[in-house]
């Protein structure tokens, strides 16, 4: 399980509601780590399924999944691949989506602009680390500045509407991750400092982040960070 027993007993939830969920992932926070924060804030359980990168290598499970990766989510019957369509799905059934079909538009370009960061951050931690560090920190101003801008101008202080959303999830995620890459990639940024600042106080939230089985999670699969 993923959540603590601090976690666990502060939800007070019944054996019925246990572990509606199940993740089958790496040891690693990767891809999974916005999912498990909209996961907690929602106070919903989450089974794990690790898998080591030796199991792995035997091949079996990389057969048996759709795209021959990981994650994998399972919801009762419902098998999802794809960390993005799992985050979707989780929003829709716990009310992160927005609150109509414009919000919920707003919220897909927002969250695919978070993957296309992601896609960069993962090809620099997996290809190009040693050669690529200085520069990608040199330039991820530009890329962080859409999202300062889109919320300085939100009233909320999420990034549509007036409530989180399964994108802010996800960007809070990616920019926890870039503090620790380039620590001083929030200072420009006074308003997405405030944002993650925001985020990291939502009790929930702030008890994962504490949680010894998330924080002991390396961040990515190769001890780069
Ligand atoms: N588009 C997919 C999604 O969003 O879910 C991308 C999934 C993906 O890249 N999965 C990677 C994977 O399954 C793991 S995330 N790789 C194995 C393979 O392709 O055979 C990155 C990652 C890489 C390595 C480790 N590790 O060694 O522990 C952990 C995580």
């Amino acid at each position: 399980m993923l959540n603590c027993s601090r976690m666990q007993k502060k939800t007070g939830q019944s054996s019925k509601q246990m572990a509606p969920y199940t993740l089958t992932y790496f040891p690693v926070k990767g891809r999974c780590g916005a999912l498990k924060m909209m996961l907690a804030d929602n106070e919903q359980q989450l089974k794990e399924n690790m898998v080591s990168i030796e199991e792995w290598m035997k091949g079996d499970m990389k057969g048996s999944c759709l795209f021959g990766q990981l994650p994998k989510f399972e919801d009762g019957d419902l098998v999802l691949y794809q960390s993005n369509a799992m985050l979707r799905h989780l929003g829709r059934k716990h009310g992160a989506y927005g609150k109509n079909d414009c919000e919920a538009s707003l919220i897909d370009m927002m969250n695919d602009a978070v993957e296309d960061l992601r896609l960069k951050y993962i090809k620099l931690i997996y290809q190009e680390y040693e050669t690529g560090k200085e520069a990608y920190c040199k330039d991820l101003p530009n890329h962080l500045k859409p999202f300062e801008s889109v919320l300085s101008k939100s009233k909320s202080g999420f990034l549509v509407g007036d409530q989180i959303s399964f994108a802010d999830y996800n960007l809070f995620d990616l920019l926890l991750n870039h503090k620790v890459l380039c620590s001083a990639s929030l200072d420009s940024f006074p308003t997405l400092k405030s944002y993650v600042d925001k985020i990291a106080a939502r009790p929930k939230i702030k008890a994962l982040l504490e949680c010894e089985n998330f924080k002991k999670l390396p961040i990515n699969g190769n001890g780069k960070q």
